[in-house]
């Protein structure tokens, strides 16, 4: 469809000033169709930016690989441009909006040269359900629009809901790299050097402006971007959650069914558990989202939870048939792999993907890799944040809830991290208040899914939301106060802390993880139905030892390890909080938080 037909005045006056200032060769409105995502996948491959995968090992599938100052978020290129700085908090970087909009709109100006405008109409859930969000996309990235249309619902039918004046999220994007005539990007992927990288939102105006990146959460912008950062603002202001939550239902022998969420880091496991294969008899899960999750009181006053995605960016590294089957399979077709290594007979192949690299390969970098056993400190052939692009509906563990726009309602909030000591496997919070104190504390070590940090170190990342939240984050807590406040104990979720990272003085895992994680999930289940037996301690409610049974590889001796309360860690742990973690958030530390954090500590030294 071309601009002149676009039917909704102001957005079509939006794109044709966006025409003007970055002055693309040509502009279309996308339409979602199967053709058109055949026709950019086409584009991408003519360019020399995609490889065709093997049509008979993974039909309808291609590898891309990036340039290596663009893998991966960066976090210290995201902006939260509120018009106050104390809006954005201590835990955002900042410019003020109209600063950064000068900055930024010098960098679009004729940064479209020789690519062709590409403008995305999206929805974040169902097309036309009340949950629902519009965005629009503008972008220059073929990869980009390919992206969208699997990781959310895009086309026409999304400027049929919007009609004449519908409201809707508009967003900026472009890979920062006009092409001279006759130039082409042959092969090489476009970008901005990473000083010219801006993600950048304006949480009143509720718009976002990206430039110079072409990767994941930085250019598809539904997903972080909308779907998180202005999507935190709007449920702050209307009383609801936005989550960087899984969703997923689980059903126990006796065929009774609850739905859980989880919030993990990046990289911290939230797929993997969205989609597990229970190891413990008779359980299922079935998979709602991996990502996000936007939940509301429905009229019974439960919380009900949507994920606004229709399809998975999962981390490739670690993934294999024996962890994650259903991931495997749901990858194995349609499916945008960057920056994994590639075979010679055009399959995929990254570390952890459950057998040796097949002879000669094709690394993310684009040289020739050959695996080498000995060499411990050999470069791995996948980056660790390369990622599959999949469509949700391929996933043979999809519930078949998942699209409702009704949503699902809630019986537990998880909430986890990447810990080698202290935190145990499972713990259960005394109350509301007490586990928003615990979201609010979630450290984790650092992965590589954001390109500026630096790996391994523990850094604190509050509901798993550090780098999601578009606004204050001591306002942020308090929100969820308030949601405490406003539902009824009775209904609202309850929360557990869990953590399947725990090692070893040796460095070798004391949990299994991925599907033995059942038998945690299995507890927590039984504690929501108000039967499953634990213990109250110092940091709340902990399994007894007979609650939960000990996969093989586990011997009783590490199970109480993992289900015993690390006195000594855990005063470290608070006096962290006290001394480094809550004095960021000054006068807006809700007050009930202190109290737990004076309760905590009290409870650990008597
Ligand atoms: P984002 O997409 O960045 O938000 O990541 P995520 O939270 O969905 O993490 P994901 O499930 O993709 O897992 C990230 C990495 O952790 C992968 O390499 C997994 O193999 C690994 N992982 C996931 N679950 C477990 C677990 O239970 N135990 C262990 N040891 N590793 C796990
Ligand atoms: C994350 O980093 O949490 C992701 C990947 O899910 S990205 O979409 O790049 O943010
Ligand atoms: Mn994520």
């Amino acid at each position: 469809m071309k601009v002149s037909e676009l039917k909704h005045g102001g957005l079509k006056k939006w794109v044709e000033e966006a025409i003007a200032l970055m002055t693309p060769d040509s502009a279309e409105v996308c339409d979602g169709s199967r053709e058109e995502y055949d026709a950019m996948i086409g584009l991408t491959i003519e360019s020399g930016l995609a490889t065709p995968l093997n049509p008979d090992i993974l039909p309808g599938s291609v590898l891309f690989r990036s340039d290596p100052s663009d893998v991966a978020r960066v976090e210290n290129r995201t902006y939260i441009a509120s018009n106050n700085k104390e809006d954005a908090g201590p835990t955002n970087n900042w410019i003020d909006p109209a600063e950064l909009k000068k900055i930024m709109t010098e960098l679009y100006k004729g940064c479209m040269k020789g690519r062709t405008m590409y403008v995305i109409p999206f929805s974040m859930g169902p097309v036309g359900s009340e949950i629902a969000k519009i965005g629009i996309e503008i972008t220059d990235s073929p990869y980009v629009v390919a992206n969208m249309h699997i990781m959310t619902r895009v086309g026409s039918k999304v400027l049929d809901v919007l009609g004449t004046d519908g409201s809707y999220v508009p967003c900026f994007h472009s890979v920062g790299k006009p092409l001279a005539p006759r130039e082409k990007d042959n092969g090489v992927w476009p970008c901005a050097p990473l000083d010219k990288k801006y993600i950048s939102h304006f949480p009143e105006t509720r718009e976002i402006w990206s430039y110079g990146s072409g990767y994941g959460g930085n250019a598809l912008l539904g997903k972080k971007c909308l779907a998180l950062r202005i999507a935190s603002v709007l449920a702050r202001d209307e009383g609801w959650l936005a989550e960087h939550m899984l969703i997923l239902k689980i059903t126990n022998p006796k065929g009774e069914v609850k739905y859980i969420t989880g919030a993990f880091p990046s990289a911290c496991g939230k797929t993997n558990l969205a989609m597990l294969i229970p190891t413990l008899p008779g359980w299922k899960v079935e998979t709602v989202g991996d990502d996000i999750a936007w939940m509301k009181f429905g009229k019974d006053g439960r919380l009900y939870a949507i994920n606004p995605e229709a399809g998975f960016f999962g981390v490739a590294p670690g993934t294999s048939l024996e962890s994650n089957p259903n991931a495997m399979k749901t990858i194995s077709k349609n499916t945008i792999y960057t920056n994994v290594a590639l075979t010679e007979d055009k399959n995929v192949w990254w570390e952890g993907i459950g057998y040796d690299a097949p002879g000669k390969l094709i690394d993310w970098n684009g040289n020739v890799w050959y695996q080498d056993k000995n060499n411990k400190g050999q470069k791995p052939a996948a980056h660790p944040n390369a990622r599959f692009t999949g469509p949700a509906n391929q996933c043979p563990a999809i519930a078949k809830e998942w699209e409702d726009p009704a949503g699902v309602p809630i019986s537990a909030f998880l909430f986890g991290g990447r810990r080698p000591r202290t935190i145990p496997l499972v713990n259960q919070a005394k109350s509301w208040a007490h586990g928003v104190f615990m979201g609010s504390i979630v450290g984790s070590e650092v992965t590589a899914a954001a390109l500026d940090l630096k790996e391994g170190t523990i850094r604190r990342d509050p509901f798993a939301m550090l780098p999601f939240c578009g606004y204050h984050m001591g306002d942020y807590f308090q929100h969820w106060i308030n949601i405490g406040k406003k539902g009824d104990p009775d209904k609202l979720p309850k929360i557990f802390f869990v953590n399947w990272f725990r090692k070893t003085e040796s460095g070798k895992w004391l949990w299994p993880g991925y599907g033995e994680n059942s038998r945690v999930l299995a507890w927590i289940f039984d504690r929501c139905s108000g039967v499953g037996s634990a213990v109250d301690t110092p940091i709340g409610y902990l399994p007894t030892e007979d609650a939960i049974t000990p996969p093989s590889g586990v011997s009783s001796e590490d199970l109480k390890e993992l289900l015993s309360v690390d006195i000594k860690g855990w005063k470290a742990e608070i006096a962290d909080v006290r001394q480094n973690h809550y004095p960021k958030f000054g006068d807006k530390l809700p007050k009930e938080l202190f109290a737990e954090l004076n309760a905590i500590e009290k409870r650990l030294n008597s």
